[in-house]
């Protein structure tokens, strides 16, 4: 279906054949333009940008490209074609044709998954919005600008669930989410990482990378959901989702290259002098936004997720493919614990494992993108390697949140982290070095001199257009 964007809300749900609905959402309307406007992309707002926008949500040509003002950008609500005589895939509920509007009893629940997703996509574009002015190019900023209008898409997504199917207290927790705000003291953003900086672009290619990876997973497990308006609207997100990690995976790739090209063009691994971010300190950035995303996938043993489960909320990455009774109740899976002072492996009942199943698949996910980082340090004669650390360093929720673990693995006492830790994670120092190296580059083509060009532009374009006019 087509969306009409004479429309002030563009839509494909026929917000106009529901007057009182429509009504509510315009009313938010106001509050989401005057967050963009306080909290959005500092500068750039009345510049001309490249920007793609939803058009229909067919497979191809769902997106269109041209020259956009942010403020004027067509958020709306695009869900993905139903799919006919779908049914719940797991769960209590297995087999029952899924839920056009929630279930009582599961209203909390729902109401808090919705929130708790709805919530990280303004509190990324909190976390970015200073990072224009630095920018290494104009082909990057595009890229950020793009994310952050589309994390902007993504709050319309859920607040519209929250209008839609959750009356008032829907309402209410819709003006919730443009009230928090990532890292403050009083009102922060629910989620641990969504309240850390993204002070340079270091941490912003890092964050594409690993935490809107988080979400490219959460949302998959909210896609299999028996509460059909929430499937639809997290796979629709799906696609929109996969440019923001393509651009942390591919942003890190040239910053890796670069970093290869001065090591062999000056015969040293101390790039820093040369204008460069050594492998060494990018490790260190990777052990901190690798962990930290870590955290997202909550406790290894939760009985909110087996309850998200078994009430059909929340299913597991490739619920359908996967060959079991999708109920679980039998079951075990083998996790990581923490055992009087030693980290073991465990079998626990699966049900109550679910976070820890979904947080093995995103691992697997992220160690493939690693690799092909390694086959460019690699290509160039290069013997380093980059590593996901483990699992349990550095992490604040679940088990390992009360011990230090080394990114190998071991168990340590607070004395030696205290003594280490500055060699895994970035000092303050190092911080302000990498901030040194971010002077924004705005001249078509021309790229900063720690990050490789890209392969290629965006949609078809030369790498010297100008994603964003003067
Ligand atoms: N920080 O039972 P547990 C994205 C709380 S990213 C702070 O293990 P559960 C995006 C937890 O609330 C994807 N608190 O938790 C990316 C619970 O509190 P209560 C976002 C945390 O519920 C980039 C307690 O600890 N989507 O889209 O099984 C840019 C016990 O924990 C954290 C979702 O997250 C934390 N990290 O799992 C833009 C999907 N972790 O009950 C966007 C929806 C746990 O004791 N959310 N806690 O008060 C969920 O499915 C679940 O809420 C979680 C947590 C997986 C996050």
């Amino acid at each position: 279906m087509a969306i009409d964007y004479a429309e002030r809300i563009p839509n494909n749900v026929s917000l106009a054949e529901n007057r009182r609905l429509q009504r509510a959402l315009e009313q938010w309307q106001p509050g989401f333009q005057s967050w963009w406007a306080e909290m959005g992309p500092v500068g750039f707002q009345a510049r001309d940008v490249y920007l793609r926008t939803a058009t229909s949500v067919d497979a191809q040509g769902w997106a269109s490209f041209g020259y956009v003002r942010m403020p004027e950008y067509r958020w709306g609500i695009f869900l993905a074609d139903a799919v006919h005589d779908r049914k719940v895939a797991f769960g209590d509920h297995k087999g029952e044709p899924v839920w056009q509007e929630v279930p009582g009893e599961y209203r909390g629940a729902l109401r808090r998954l919705i929130v708790t997703q709805g919530d990280t996509e303004p509190a990324s574009v909190e976390q970015q919005r200073h990072l224009g002015a630095t920018s290494p190019s104009l082909y990057d900023l595009r890229n950020l600008l793009q994310v952050n209008v589309e994390e902007g898409r993504h709050l319309w997504a859920m607040a519209y669930l929250l209008h839609a199917y959750f009356g008032r207290d829907g309402r209410e927790e819709a003006d919730a989410l443009l009230q928090r705000r990532s890292g403050s003291d009083d009102n922060p953003r629910i989620l641990g990482a969504f309240n850390e900086q993204t002070p340079d672009w270091l941490s912003f290619l890092m964050f594409t990378f690993f935490t809107d990876r988080d979400g490219k997973y959460q949302l998959a497990s909210l896609a299999e959901s028996a509460f059909d308006p929430l499937s639809r609207t997290c796979r629709f997100m799906l696609t929109e989702e996969a440019h923001h990690m393509f651009v942390g995976e591919t942003g890190i790739g040239r910053v890796v290259q670069r970093t290869c090209e001065l090591m062999k063009e000056h015969d040293t691994d101390e790039v820093g002098r040369f204008g460069g971010i050594g492998l060494k300190l990018m490790q260190k950035y990777l052990n901190f936004h690798y962990s930290v995303s870590l955290d997202l996938f909550g406790a290894e043993l939760s009985t909110n997720a087996a309850n998200y489960f078994s009430m059909g909320l929340k299913g597991r990455f490739n619920e359908e493919s996967r060959d079991d009774d999708h109920k679980l109740k039998e079951t075990s899976y083998r996790i990581t614990q923490v055992d009087e002072n030693r980290i073991v492996q465990k079998d626990q009942p699966a049900l109550l494992a679910l976070n820890e199943t979904l947080r093995d698949a995103y691992i697997a996910d992220c160690a493939r993108g690693v690799s092909r980082w390694n086959k460019v340090i690699k290509a160039a004669g290069i013997d380093f390697e980059l590593r996901l650390p483990h699992r349990g360093f550095h992490r604040a929720i679940g088990d390992c949140a009360s011990v230090k673990v080394t990114p190998e693995g071991r168990l340590i006492t607070e004395a030696e982290w205290a003594a280490h830790h500055s060699h895994w994670l970035p000092t303050p120092e190092e911080r302000v070095f990498v901030g040194s190296l971010m002077i924004g580059v705005t001249e078509p083509g021309r790229f900063a001199g720690w990050i490789a060009p890209p392969a290629r532009g965006i949609n078809h374009q030369a790498l010297d257009f100008e994603y964003v006019k003067r």
